[in-house]
């Protein structure tokens, strides 16, 4: 099994993360997406979507998508739960998942693709979209504030996944997609050093 990884990018580093948490190392082929190796034919036969991570299995299955990969992962290796044990558990991590992808991972990536001078080669940039979704982050950031007001992670007292997609978004698209962390917030401050300090941070 192996992790095609671009070190920068944060969905790979979701999938690093998860396999941190896990106590797992599986071997990484490093796909460097300013270099337009994710462009490349090879690449392109093993994930045709040009995107990382791509997780390649022993009998050449390819799995696309952080959280299909991380879904796998869960299943080979159950411990710690990081996709919910109980059919409530798991309903409302993939609930907190999605709702951390679609309303807050999709504006802040939307300002950083359609602004980052980096990001031209890559997307037909739209400044006028890059503006429009840029409050639309900041209100969802100033909303997980609410969230993480009334529980210790994103989806409840026990770290998850949506806890580590939440995390590399922030991280990433706060200090390089053009929309720092607002003033305020202190429980996104609170949880974001929380899973600061975990070990699987460093992944
Ligand atoms: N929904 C996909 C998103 C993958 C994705 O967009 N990865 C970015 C890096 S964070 C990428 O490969 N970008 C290359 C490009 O935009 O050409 C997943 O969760 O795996």
């Amino acid at each position: 099994m192996r992790l095609y990884d671009d070190p920068i990018a944060p969905t790979p580093r979701r999938v690093r993360m998860f396999l941190a948490e896990k106590g797992m190392d599986i071997p990484k082929v490093p796909i460097i997406i300013g270099k337009g190796e994710h462009k490349t034919e090879t690449y392109r036969k093993l994930a045709p979507n040009t995107r990382v991570p791509a997780l390649e299995l022993d009998d050449g299955t390819v799995i696309l998508e952080s959280v299909a990969i991380c879904r796998y992962i869960e299943g080979i290796q159950p411990e710690p739960p990081l996709m919910g044990t109980t059919p409530k558990e798991q309903a409302l991590i993939e609930m907190w998942q999605r709702r951390i992808e679609f309303e807050l991972l999709l504006p802040m990536a939307s300002v950083f693709r359609h602004s980052h001078p980096k990001m031209a080669a890559l997307e037909h940039q739209v400044p006028e979209f890059a503006a429009a979704q840029k409050p639309i982050a900041e209100q969802r950031l100033a909303l997980l504030d609410e969230d993480l007001a009334r529980h210790e992670f994103i989806a409840g007292d026990r770290f998850s996944i949506a806890d580590i997609t939440a995390f590399t978004t922030v991280e990433f698209f706060c200090k390089y997609g053009g929309i720092p962390l607002p003033e305020g917030l202190d429980n996104v401050r609170r949880w974001r050093d929380q899973v600061a300090a975990r070990p699987s941070a460093q992944a």
